[in-house]
């Protein structure tokens, strides 16, 4: 068994937690989820689009990053790139002078939040797609005007839909980005640090293993990242609020409790988050989705309130967690140390001898919810050549919270949408 050891760079995105997703763009407008390259560019109006309050409503959600559909499949760009006749530059928005990814941009580096970027490779409209050398060297230009023009990327999303069976040159696209912003993390293609994982409905199950063979378990499989055998790679769960990635009138934003369910099982299971948040015509996240947000954050907060932390004593094969008196919770938090990577594969914790959990993985931040339950001790066993906790805490400030559930016979879109 490897134990590949984290970059510093994964060990700090993967403190981040948690991260929204925008998109945006002229499917916005076509009220489509892909749309064909055909739409008029003329059709990107928004009428009040304002950068700061999506980056505000990130913010006040718990979000320390976003990233941004700079290019989705349709090959619209929200940046005034010299590639390409299809962006904001032939659109009425701000006279042809704006630029979606600058106003976010600088709204994430005034509010203090990480940018990433989404570039598809998949392009449906520009006219070189046809030619893979020239459409190389296109899209290398496209990701070279964001990765040098907008300040510090923390991450370059790599969308596998519609590339099924095309080779890019990932070798060159990637030096790109290792040339201009060397800390970003590349998600899910070319030589990723970081992987999809797996579904779209935002849930990473357990164990959730750092250390992979490949980055696709599922559909948008990559044949040349050439990644084989034990590679660190942890998990990003993506999920829309909504059951569209785009903005839709008749679309509405998931429950609380379903929120909540995909929380405990992407953070709480120490996976990231990446929750989309599609703004609409006018360019602003609906008034819906960020009542939405609030009323699930502050849940969140009441879960997660009243915390005590226990000491922690590492020993061989476990540790003793001691409350500085008894406690009652019904959350317990773990904290796995990652620094010589991720070794812990199960962990049973008990109290007095009784039995409160058998589970696999801790990683970055483990969250159990349990019946309420009162205890000065617990004992944590732990199978995994070394594995320690760093921390543990437990919350009792909300005692009688139900287990939220994913809503019964609920399916994230999974067709490709035309
Ligand atoms: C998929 C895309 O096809 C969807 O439109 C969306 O961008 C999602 C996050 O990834 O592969």
């Amino acid at each position: 068994m490897t134990h590949l050891v984290p970059t510093p760079a994964q060990l700090r995105w993967q403190q981040l937690e948690f991260g929204v997703f925008i998109h945006f763009g002229i499917n916005t407008f076509a009220g489509k989820e892909w749309s064909d390259g055909t739409v008029p560019a003329s059709d990107f109006n928004p009428t009040e689009l304002d950068a700061g309050t999506w980056v505000r409503t990130a913010k006040e959600a718990g979000a320390r990053y976003l990233i941004l559909t700079a290019k989705h499949h349709d090959g619209f760009c929200l940046w005034p790139t010299a590639t390409t006749d299809y962006s904001v530059t032939s659109s009425p928005w701000r006279a042809g002078e704006g630029d979606v990814v600058r106003e976010v941009a600088d709204a994430c580096a005034e509010q203090g939040i990480g940018l990433g970027l989404y570039l598809s490779p998949w392009d449906r409209n520009a006219d070189c797609y046809g030619d893979p050398a020239a459409y190389d060297d296109f899209y290398v230009q496209q990701l070279t005007e964001l990765c040098t023009g907008y300040g510090p990327l923390m991450e370059l999303w790599f969308d596998g839909a519609g590339s099924v069976g095309r080779e890019y040159d990932w070798a060159r696209i990637i030096a790109v980005v290792k040339e201009h912003q060397p800390h970003a993390m590349i998600f899910n293609m070319g030589q990723p640090t970081i992987r999809w994982v797996g579904n779209e409905n935002g849930l990473a199950s357990d164990p959730v293993d750092y250390v992979v063979d490949r980055t696709s378990d599922t559909q948008y499989t990559d044949s040349s990242s050439g990644l084989h055998a034990g590679h660190y790679l942890p998990p990003e769960c993506d999920v829309s609020i909504r059951r569209g990635w785009f903005w839709h009138p008749d679309d509405e934003p998931k429950s609380v409790e379903h929120l909540l369910a995909i929380y405990y099982q992407s953070v709480g299971m120490g996976a990231n988050l990446l929750l989309n948040l599609p703004p609409d015509t006018r360019g602003l996240i609906p008034d819906e989705d960020s009542a939405r947000l609030k009323e699930w954050k502050a849940e969140r907060d009441r879960r997660l309130s009243g915390a005590v932390e226990a000491s922690v004593e590492n020993h061989d094969g476990g540790a003793t967690l001691r409350f500085p008196a008894p406690v009652t919770f019904n959350h317990l938090e773990l904290v796995e140390d990652l620094h010589s990577g991720q070794r812990i594969t199960r962990h049973m914790v008990s109290n007095d001898g009784a039995d409160l959990l058998d589970a696999m993985t801790v990683g970055n931040r483990r969250i159990h919810q349990l019946p309420a339950i009162t205890a000065s001790e617990l004992h944590v066993k732990v199978s995994g050549n070394g594995g320690r906790l760093v921390s543990a805490r437990v919350y009792g400030g909300a005692l009688e919270a139900g287990v939220p559930a994913i809503p019964e016979g609920y399916e994230a879109p999974t067709d490709a949408p035309e």
